[in-house]
């Protein structure tokens, strides 16, 4: 995985963001602006809503290289010789994928939102760009994925989003090649290539858009700068100012933790990856991880069981974050039918219980290897994972608790005293996977503090 460069831009001349949490400024003092930088280069609080609300979608990674069942970008020159690597797209005949099954998988599976490759490290481009001959039209396919895909999401719902990597270890100008960025290109030429960068961002905006999300990459390598990403920032809110980017654009992010650097400019989200973010409701964020072990498409993968995809999202947004899970698709188009299995299973429980998690906030008591919560309006969901002993018990809270449900089935006893709250759930009624009490208060939940929870170690034979 990359070794990120952590160049956070010098923190005298940056600035903390206004209207980084939905409700208003960002906490945290404000400082003088980074070049360049200011509220004007964010989505804001409105335009994010619908993402905050949704908080559960697709991440894709596709292009050629799922004929080698390799990683994408990162096998190139690496377990797949470079000009191997490059010929790939020219026997690229996906000829069963179907857009809106895809479109219909991520709907079935409860998602909302859809975020795609359309350019990764590799530098393949999976739609009709005029910029380069290196695109999808160019395969035996010859169709463009991301034209039907948007059609797709139009049709059914879901928002179309793309990721596209900054860094290009395939072209020229880039200065960088594979693997992994680790040779100097002959001659390269970074401001030509910003420029390339810059038209197809244009032109993914305004002949595939309105998009989401811009889930940019590949930022932290030593040819890109907060300067050219202010500019990339700035390039895009011109094109379309309702749309949300990620904080992989300027060089603040704090690698793989996703976070951003204090002070630095922070796009409109963090995004920890192949993690569970932690507990942050000031600024919006998005777990990014793949239902297996790589992003793109690897026969027989280790894939994540149905109990680790629930909890994690239930813990994703337990810490008021979004969870954008991530299949790699076959090189025949299909999404491998046990992924699809997983997704569907999701969906299953997301039709159940998606009242706990789709427009809810999280907290007001923080996650632990026990429980997480999430909450809407007077109601509290208390997400049981694990269960310490015979009962839970909740730290004390400013408001009454007035009623109080088992929405997973079967009985619950709350008791409330001045010190916690106190959760029974007789053991047949406990879910393996997350057993949910709904507690209605007395007033809006917003008002709570969040409060963190003495994690409690499960008594031996008591983990359920
Ligand atoms: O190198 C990429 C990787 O292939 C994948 O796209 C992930 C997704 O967040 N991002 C980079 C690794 O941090």
């Amino acid at each position: 995985m990359p070794s990120y460069r952590h160049r956070v831009c010098v923190i005298a001349g940056l600035w903390v963001l206004a209207h980084l949490s939905p409700g208003g400024p960002a906490a945290g003092a404000q400082a003088p602006a980074s070049p360049g930088a200011g509220p004007d280069l964010q989505a804001g609080a409105a335009n994010l809503q619908w993402w905050r609300e949704a908080r559960f979608g697709l991440f894709i990674h596709w292009g050629p290289v799922s004929l080698k069942g390799t990683e994408i970008g990162w096998s190139r020159g690496a377990q797949v010789p470079t000009e191997e690597y490059d010929e790939l797209y020219r026997q690229f005949n996906p000829t069963r994928f179907d857009a809106d099954e895809w479109v219909r998988i991520a709907q079935d599976a409860g998602m909302k939102y859809l975020v795609i490759t359309s350019k990764h490290h590799d530098g393949f481009c999976i739609w009709d760009t005029k910029f380069t001959d290196y695109n999808i039209m160019h395969t035996p396919f010859g169709r463009d994925v991301l034209k039907e895909l948007a059609a797709a999401c139009k049709e059914r719902g879901i928002a179309f989003c793309t990721y596209h990597s900054i860094c290009d270890w395939y072209h020229p100008d880039y200065p960088l090649g594979s693997p992994g960025g680790k040779t100097p290109k002959p001659h390269p030429n970074m401001d030509r290539y910003n420029q390339y960068l810059k038209n197809q961002v244009a032109e993914l905006i305004r002949n595939y858009g309105p998009l989401g999300i811009l889930w940019f990459d590949g930022e932290w390598e030593k040819p890109w700068t907060q300067e050219r990403g202010i500019d990339l920032y700035r390039h895009i809110r011109s094109l379309q100012p309702s749309i949300i980017v990620n904080n992989r654009v300027g060089v603040g992010r704090a690698g793989m933790e996703g976070s951003t650097a204090a002070g630095a400019f922070a796009g409109d989200y963090d995004t920890p990856e192949q993690r569970i973010g932690k507990f942050q409701k000031d600024r919006p964020w998005e777990t990014n991880m793949t239902i297996c072990r790589q992003w793109a498409w690897k026969p027989d993968d280790q894939m994540k069981s149905l109990t680790e995809c629930i909890q994690t999202l239930v813990r994703v947004v337990g810490g008021d974050g979004n969870f954008l899970l991530n299949v790699g698709p076959m090189p025949d188009g299909r999404i491998e039918p046990r992924q699809v299995d997983r997704l569907r299973e999701m969906g299953a429980w997301l039709r159940q219980y998606g009242e706990t998690i789709y427009g809810t906030r999280g907290g007001p008591i923080k996650t632990t290897a026990q429980i997480a919560t999430t909450y809407r309006n007077n109601a509290i969901f208390v997400h049981i994972l694990a269960w310490p002993g015979d009962a839970i018990t909740l730290p004390a809270l400013p408001k009454r608790v007035v009623d109080s449900s088992l929405l997973t089935g079967g009985k619950v006893s709350v008791r409330q005293t001045k010190d916690g709250i106190e959760i029974r759930v007789p053991p047949d009624d406990r879910q393996e996977i997350d057993t949910i009490v709904k507690l209605e208060m007395d007033g809006p939940a917003v008002d709570i503090e969040p409060v963190a929870l003495a994690a409690v170690s499960p008594a031996p034979g008591k983990a359920r």
